[in-house]
């Protein structure tokens, strides 16, 4: 499995429910890597242009007013098959489909105030990570198991 990188972000409501290290905890643990993260309020255009799929839909304005209604922690994952692997973590869409176990599955009721994004393909991972991060903040680094993974 490749490598891959996956942009993450906690939401507004996972930064006032103070769960925060509970979610970033539940990657580590996994065994993810961190390679970025900052604490940012979304401007209305750069919450558009990341919620641009979902323009015209019923729910559009109520998601952009509430991205931008607080900070956020944006983050990027790397890891052998991290894209799947933290749509898994984090868990679907409609909280009653989410999964006991998953980071929705266990803290989320409302669809709207779901805690976290998760880019869900290598492509929005692309967009979202430049929309995000500028080059000089993604840090490339190795943990020390990779060191051994990598050696042979
Ligand atoms: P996800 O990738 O799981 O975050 O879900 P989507 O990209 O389909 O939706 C983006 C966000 O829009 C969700 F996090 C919550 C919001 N949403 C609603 O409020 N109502 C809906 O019916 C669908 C999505």
């Amino acid at each position: 499995m490749d490598t891959e990188q996956t942009f993450v972000m906690i939401k507004p409501d996972g930064i006032q429910r103070r769960l925060t290290g509970e979610i970033i905890s539940r990657f580590e643990k996994k065994g993810l890597k961190i390679s970025a993260m900052k604490m940012l309020v979304i401007s209305r255009e750069m919450a558009e242009q990341h919620y641009s799929e979902h323009k015209g839909k019923a729910f559009y304005e109520s998601l952009i007013d509430f991205i931008i209604s607080g900070p956020v922690i944006a983050f990027i994952l790397e890891g052998p098959g991290a894209i799947s692997i933290v749509r898994k973590l984090v868990g679907a869409t409609d909280p009653a489909n989410a999964e006991p176990g998953s980071i929705r599955g266990d803290h989320v009721i409302f669809t709207t105030y779901n805690i976290i994004h998760a880019s869900d393909s290598a492509n929005s991972s692309k967009s979202e990570i430049s929309l995000f991060f500028k080059k000089e903040e993604i840090h490339n680094y190795y943990l020390e198991i990779e060191k051994y993974l990598f050696s042979s």
